[in-house]
């Protein structure tokens, strides 16, 4: 019999290469929050892939950024944190760069001194030449010693194999840390909370949108008239100053109801149940820069 094989995988990378949207494809649900914006991801969230002789445990981390204010501090900390602890680091970068950048060197870096196995993956190779794609191959060979570097589009499925086999290969004995059912260790309110917060992130402009954070106060499951399961779900988003909580509303509340009712189809679809969300909008200044709020973005 085959040994069973266990370990924990980080993914890094500057923010924006694609490292929530290969998360969920390795997943195979819903556990990270994607946007076409920076800075998307602001906590290390676990997500867990269980195959017939291993289980593997993913990290996936907030975009390394250059920092203006304690929130994006914490979130390159949270991220360089994983590092060491990692049995395998995925490296992310995209496919469009030029040449290996400040934000990648930094990175690297960091592997180097963890001394961890890495693989790069090149992602969004569909938007390059194959023969600028090589090019990229060549430099990042020459820098570091990587197990494997694998080209791919993490919004293909056709790559999610290749890409899981490639880290069993490199994972040691080990048991299942968490039950064999489980694809995430986010619980509910925080899945609720960052579904929330993705589609104000899409549906928001500007700096509207990275100013927020948003908590889940209520979440109760009850029967309604027709005897079906429905959840009550009760947030409030926190915003930064009064301008923002107008452009959140929006006129007649008509932006607040697009954000909740993306959310809540988001939910129904994604726990399997009826969602019930009301949500309020509050202002919260410079929550951005103080700490104890911060600490809740904290690696656990
Ligand atoms: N063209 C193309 N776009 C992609 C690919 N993979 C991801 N994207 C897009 O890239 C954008 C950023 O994706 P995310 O997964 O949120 O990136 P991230 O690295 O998690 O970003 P942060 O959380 O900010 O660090 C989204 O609009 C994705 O749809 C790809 O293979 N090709
Ligand atoms: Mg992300």
């Amino acid at each position: 019999m085959a040994e069973f094989k266990s370990g924990f995988v980080t993914l890094v990378g500057r923010t924006n290469v694609g490292k929530s949207t290969l998360l969920n494809l390795l997943v195979g649900e819903k556990v990270a929050a994607i946007a076409n914006k920076v800075q998307t991801t602001r906590t290390a969230i676990r997500g867990i892939v269980n195959r017939e002789n291993s289980q593997i445990i993913f990290t996936d981390t907030p975009g390394i950024h250059k920092p203006k204010h304690k929130l994006n501090e914490t979130m390159n900390e949270t991220s360089f944190a994983s590092i060491p602890d990692a049995d395998v680091i995925l490296f992310l970068i995209e496919a469009t760069s030029e040449d290996i950048g400040k934000g990648d060197r930094m990175i690297l870096e960091k592997i180097k001194e963890a001394k961890r196995k890495t693989i790069l993956i090149i992602n969004k190779i569909d938007l390059v030449k194959r023969e600028k794609l090589l090019k990229l191959i060549d430099i990042y060979s020459k820098a570091y010693d990587f197990e494997a570097v694998i080209p791919i589009s993490a919004t293909n499925v056709k790559y999610k194999e290749i890409i899981l086999e490639e880290i069993e290969k490199n994972l040691k004995e080990g048991p299942a840390y968490y039950d064999t059912e489980e694809y995430t260790d986010q619980t509910m309110r925080q899945l609720a909370e960052e579904t929330i917060r993705e589609k104000a992130l899409k549906l928001l402009q500007d700096e509207v949108p990275h100013g927020i954070y948003v908590e889940v106060e209520k979440m109760k499951l009850r029967k309604n008239k027709n005897n079906e399961e429905i959840y009550d779900i009760e947030a409030t988003i926190y915003c930064l100053r009064e301008s923002h909580k107008g452009i959140i509303i929006g006129k007649n509340g008509e932006m607040l109801k697009r954000i909740g009712r993306a959310a809540r189809i988001d939910m129904e679809e994604n726990f399997g149940v009826k969602i019930n969300l009301k949500t309020w909008v509050k202002v919260k200044e410079d929550w951005i820069d103080n700490q104890s709020i911060v600490n809740k973005f904290k690696l656990q």
